[in-house]
């Protein structure tokens, strides 16, 4: 028998229509060429998209939305399992174990959940934002999952699921978790805002500073021509004193596969402008035929509930065995289970 493939995790929330650059630069790209030697695993994450209080037909529109452009990027949903998050139970099962092994300072100390109080005030804070890291565990540890491909954001996120993996291992023996390792592209890492290059591109930043991968040719010519750039007049990279720069350079770097070095080469004596002009080229042509994939599988969303709802047994499948195995060490359920 073939030995099997390690497996992979990863999620995105479904908080936008469109996903944009950064998303697809950090993630989905290595997503897609991961599946060629891992035993690859995709979720349109809901649940944690519930810790920003979502209209509800607002959430139902975005799940559909996220999965076709996961798809459309070049998720294989034969290949690999592209599943949403709530249809599996499991994951808020082990999160309720992962809870009662997590310290409150520990979970306190993410600078995820400390940016996003600070922003929300006090009121509004939930008890569902401050347990995200934990539920992002659960994620991963439900899958026996080896490698998970994400941007630099997460960084601290996978070192809480690999302190907890390593915790369930310690307490309740070997055997009990797989302990994660982060996959972070260095190049891709961060993709920043258009409009401010000292923040990461979000979701939730202002419009200006986005490029949405479903935008259209129009908008995305616009976003990038008035994209800040730095004093000076020189195309060098410089992502200290050139940070405007250098994430332009970024993202048509990791759009053409041509080395940063040569594109500093190929516009020496140009100005910004036509670095712009090129790149606005560069990313239409690259989002294209991306809008026209995720239109049609919109078209047909019967179709698409059916690939999700497959995508779901088949996780469902890997959660049952794995939540049993890790609840059985907690002392819970029939007897016999602990010895699996
Ligand atoms: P929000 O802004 O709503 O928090 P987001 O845009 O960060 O959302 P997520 O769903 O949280 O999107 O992230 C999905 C994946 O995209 C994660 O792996 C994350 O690390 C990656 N990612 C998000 N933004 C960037 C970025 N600017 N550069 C590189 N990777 C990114
Ligand atoms: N928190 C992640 C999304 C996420 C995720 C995961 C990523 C939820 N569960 C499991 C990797 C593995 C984010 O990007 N905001």
């Amino acid at each position: 028998m073939p030995t099997p493939k390690p497996r992979v995790f990863s999620g995105i929330q479904p908080t936008a229509d469109s996903l944009h650059l950064g998303n697809y630069l950090g993630a989905l790209k290595q997503w897609v060429a991961l599946q060629d030697d891992y035993d690859c695993i995709y979720s349109v994450v809901d649940l944690h998209a519930l810790t920003v209080n979502p209209d509800p037909a607002v959430l139902r529109h975005r799940v559909r939305a996220t999965a076709a452009q996961f798809l459309a990027a070049g998720v294989d949903a034969e290949r690999s399992i592209l599943f949403v998050q709530s249809q599996v139970p499991q994951h808020a099962q082990l999160t309720w174990l992962l809870n009662c092994l997590t310290g409150f300072g520990e979970a306190g100390r993410m600078t995820q959940f400390k940016d996003k109080s600070a922003k929300l005030g006090e009121k509004s804070i939930t008890v569902g934002l401050f347990d995200y890291p934990i539920l992002m565990a659960a994620d991963i540890l439900l899958y026996d999952a080896r490698l998970v491909p994400v941007g630099e954001d997460q960084r601290q996120h996978l070192e809480l699921s690999r302190t907890l993996a390593a915790r369930l291992n310690s307490r309740y023996g070997e055997g009990a978790a797989v302990v994660p390792e982060a996959l972070i592209v260095k190049q891709t890492a961060k993709i920043y805002d258009l409009q401010e290059p000292g923040a990461k591109m979000s979701k939730t930043g202002h419009p200006a500073g986005i490029i949405e991968l479903m935008d259209d040719p129009k908008t995305i010519a616009k976003r990038i021509k008035s994209a800040v750039t730095d004093s000076g007049q020189e195309i060098t990279w410089d992502p200290r004193e050139k940070p405007g720069v250098a994430n332009l350079l970024s993202i048509y770097s990791a759009l053409t596969g041509r080395t940063v070095e040569q594109l500093v080469n190929d516009y020496q004596g140009k100005l910004y402008g036509h670095l712009k002009a090129d790149l606005a080229e560069v990313v239409i042509e690259a989002l294209a035929p991306f809008r026209e994939r995720t239109a049609l599988y919109l078209q047909d969303p019967g179709q698409l509930d059916r690939v999700l709802d497959q995508g779901a047994e088949r996780a469902e499948a890997i959660a049952r065995t794995v939540y049993q195995r890790v609840a059985a060490r907690f002392g819970l359920g029939q007897a016999g289970a602990a010895a699996g």
